[in-house]
């Protein structure tokens, strides 16, 4: 792809995913016509995937708000300028505060809250000007357990190892599916060309999940497991490497202290006890334990999969020993910690950002994470009378009604709020329920700079590129949004009140821009003020349009673990965690078909879908069903269906297919956009159901309040159509 004649082009970092791949955004006369991936970038080196060649359309999408909209008597949209729309949302939200108290207002954010940098800096000084503990968000469905486990080994929830693809030998990806995900909490653009090289140079990739997924095609091998029973082998796996002497002792004495506490609870786990329950035979585990310590490096990488099922904080906590135990955390080609030029950790260990466990929820005593309270527990708060009710709710790119279990019931209780406001590109299934919606800037119109995912990337480096476009004069950015709207509510800069005094009586003007600026000269490579310093700078990066590669990542444990006495490897929260999988096990097994997720290249998420670039092809929503379970059941391909949870029945399109493992069936969330019709023509003309109408809002894992997302029981059945009877 080359620009086209008389264009000019600038280089762009796509905020839409992890990967964050950088683009060139080819500009006639200021305006862009054509958008082409950047050779040049430092770190996806020419590697997009369709969704970030679709972002000139997202922006030029015909329905997408421009403007602010209020809701009228009649419940339909109108327009209202910016302060006009910014004084109502701050009046109604003190007022609600006033009568009712901080925690009468919620707030929701959603995931492209941690893409945009600028309104993940200022989300903190939302939150205090509005005082309330009633903070939800994506976290309590995606990472939750994964947040409490590094909390509690670490003594930071983003203390968080990626697998050093670069040069592991061997890759054991469990719950992960990259290819469809391009990557996550693993910042690795282009990752096929990263497996491939490492198969290229003779290292091996095991896959572990219910579904042979795209991954799972390419991998060296594919290992089938029962949905939530990832704890249990990784246990397994951990007492096969204790039995054979192969546990890496000297590291793990060197690293930390504990690991005789969980050492003491693996005979529970011998690998011919959890055969049954996991779907892996007892010479599989074996093999693959031993495999795991006999290649020259190796990592285990979990995601969504285990991290949202039952037993998920014990799955990311097996996770976290096994590595540890091989001897592969903080070591090349094992686990590694990025050391990220924009380090936010110490400063997130200064505010709530970091924790967990120090308050639970009003109405179902659900614990914190990282400062959010669960999703699944937000129409609970809403619903239920007495002091504390939410009657307030600002919501910040996300869309709780199709990505949180039992989304139909919170799209009842938004309705019973006093008042909403959000900010949001479109009107969506939970933007339509707002009183107010607050449309950013075009995201070319955004600078973009390396800040959370610099935390996870598979090599170091950074990049900081300026906005491609100039907004418009009646545009604002997300963080300019959020800011306006913190201090209508009386709140400061940031959150912690005695900072900004002090900043103010300095004269300094704190913004996004201010604090990566700071946190980027004070950090690992940062050029420290001097004048004519090394070390790099903002300016330094603009003019490096593909931004800096720093190299591999490099040991870094010290700066990671911020307990005195090293890693804890046996943490009491997640002690209980492993006796409550022993006990799950010893239990009777539910012969109930168990649903899982899945997630496609050419889809975000809830959205992405009012694109048709994105969404052309086959329907997306069918149900996957084994054979084995079809004939059983009477299922028929391409046919319709009932599937029945606890919480929900509702009808689904099967499609038969062996990539699932019998007993399972797989439905992805986000799709069904009927409600939505008249707001997004693409995505309302799209057959489709959500898998979060069926997932049951009240299952939780105990420990993190995560979601339980895969594995849900289900029953299924044909719809058989009655015939008419004939008349006599
Ligand atoms: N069953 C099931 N449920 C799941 C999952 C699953 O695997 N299975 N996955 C979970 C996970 S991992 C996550 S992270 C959550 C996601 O949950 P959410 O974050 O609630 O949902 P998204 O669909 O990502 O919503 C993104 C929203 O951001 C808006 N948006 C896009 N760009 C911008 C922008 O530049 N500015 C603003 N202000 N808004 C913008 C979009 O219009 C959309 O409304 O879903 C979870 N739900
Ligand atoms: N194209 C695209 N990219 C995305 C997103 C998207 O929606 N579309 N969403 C983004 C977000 S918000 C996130 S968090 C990431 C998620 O990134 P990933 O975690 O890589 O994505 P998933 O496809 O959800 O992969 C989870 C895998 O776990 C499997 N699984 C389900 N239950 C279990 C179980 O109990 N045990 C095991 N071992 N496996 C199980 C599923 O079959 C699936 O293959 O992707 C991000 N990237
Ligand atoms: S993988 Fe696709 S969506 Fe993700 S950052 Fe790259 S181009 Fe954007
Ligand atoms: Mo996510």
């Amino acid at each position: 792809m080359s620009k086209p004649a008389g264009a000019t082009s600038k280089p762009y970092v796509c905020p839409l995913c992890e990967a964050g791949c950088g683009l060139l955004v080819d500009l006639e006369g200021g305006r862009p016509v054509g958008v082409r991936p950047h050779e040049a970038d430092s770190f996806s080196a020419g590697y997009v995937c369709p969704k970030g060649l679709e972002i000139l359309n997202l922006d030029a999408d015909p329905d997408r708000i421009r403007t602010p909209l209020k809701k009228d008597a009649d419940g339909t949209f109108s327009p209202i300028g910016w302060d006009d729309a910014l004084a109502l949302a701050g009046e109604r939200l003190s007022a609600i505060r006033a009568e009712h108290g901080a925690d009468a207002n919620a707030v929701y954010f959603g995931t492209v809250g941690v893409h945009k940098h600028g309104a993940g800096l200022v989300r903190g000084a939302l939150i205090a000007a509005l005082g309330t503990k009633n903070v939800y968000g994506a976290s309590s469905q995606d990472t939750g357990a994964r947040f409490v486990t590094c909390s509690a080994m670490y003594g930071s929830a983003f203390s968080i190892a990626v697998p050093d693809l670069e040069r592991t030998d061997y890759l054991m990806c469990i719950g992960a599916n990259p290819l469809a995900s391009n990557g996550s909490l693993m910042t690795a653009p282009d990752v096929r060309g990263r497996l491939r090289a490492i198969l290229d140079r003779g290292g091996r990739i095991v896959v572990v999940d219910p579904r042979r997924t795209e991954t799972a095609k390419m991998a060296s091998e594919f290992v089938s497991i029962v949905p939530g029973t990832d704890a249990a082998f990784l246990l397994a796996m951990l007492k096969v490497l204790v039995d054979a002497g192969r546990v890496r002792r000297d590291r793990l004495a060197a690293q930390g202290t504990g690991f005789e506490a969980i050492e003491a609870k693996l005979s529970a786990f011998a690998p011919q006890r959890v055969a049954a329950w996991t779907g892996i035979d007892a010479e599989t585990i074996e093999r693959l334990a031993l495999e795991l310590a006999d290649a020259p490096t190796s990592v285990v990488y979990s995601r969504m999969g285990p991290g949202n099922a039952e037993h998920s904080t014990a799955s990311c906590y097996a996770v976290e020993l096994l590595n540890a135990a091989l001897g592969r955390l903080d070591a090349p080609g094992g686990a590694m910690f990025p050391t990220p030029a924009i380090d936010l950790t110490r400063l997130a260990r200064l505010t709530k950002a970091d924790g967990f466990g120090r308050y639970t929820s009003r109405v179902r005593s659900l614990p914190e994470v990282v400062g959010e309270l669960p999703s699944t527990t937000l129409a609970d708060e809403i619903e239920t009378e007495g002091e504390g009710q939410v009657r307030g709710l600002v919501t910040f790119a996300g869309n709780p009604v199709q990505s949180v279990p039992n989304g139909r019931r919170i799209a009842r209780a938004l309705e019973k709020l006093d008042f909403m406001v959000s900010v949001d590109i479109y009107l969506n299934e939970t933007t339509r329920h707002a009183d107010l919606v607050l449309p950013p800037a075009p995201a070319l119109a955004d600078d973009h700079v390396d800040l959370f995912f610099g935390n996870m990337r598979v090599r170091n480096g950074v990049r900081w590129v300026p906005e491609v476009i100039e907004r418009g004069p009646d545009e604002r950015l997300d963080w300019e949004i959020l800011s306006a709207l913190t201090k209508r509510l009386g709140g400061g800069p940031t959150a912690m009140p005695a900072v900004d005094k002090a900043l103010a009586a300095l004269g300094i003007e704190v913004t996004p821009d201010a604090v990566a600026q700071f946190a980027l000269r004070t950090g690992p490579y940062g050029d420290r003020f001097l004048p004519f310093g090394k070390g790099l700078n903002k300016k330094k990066l603009l003019a490096m349009a593909g931004g800096v590669d720093l190299g591999p990542l490099v040991p870094s444990l010290d700066r990671r673990v911020f307990f005195s006495g090293g890693v804890r490897f046996a943490p009491e929260a997640l002690l209980g965690a492993v006796d409550a999988v022993a006990a799950a096990i010893a239990a009777e097994p539910s012969g109930a078909l168990r649903l899982i997720g899945r997630r496609h290249l050419r889809s975000n998420n809830s959205w992405m879908h009012n694109l048709p670039g994105l969404v052309s092809g086959r329907p997306r929503d069918a149900l996957l069903v084994h054979p084995d379970d079809a004939a059983r059941l009477g299922l028929a391909d391409g046919e319709r269906a009932r599937m029945r949870s606890r919480i929900h029945e509702g009808e689904v399109r099967v499609e038969i297919s062996d990539e699932v493992r019998p007993g399972v069936v797989s439905l992805p969330h986000g799709y069904g956009h009927g409600a939505v019709r008249d707001h997004q023509a693409v995505a309302g003309a799209l057959s489709g159901v959500c898998a979060n109408d069926w997932i049951d809002d009240e299952a939780v894992e105990p420990i993190s309040g995560q979601s339980i997302l895969n594995g849900v029981r289900v029953e299924v059945e044909p719809i058989r159509i009655a015939l008419p009877r004939s008349t006599p």
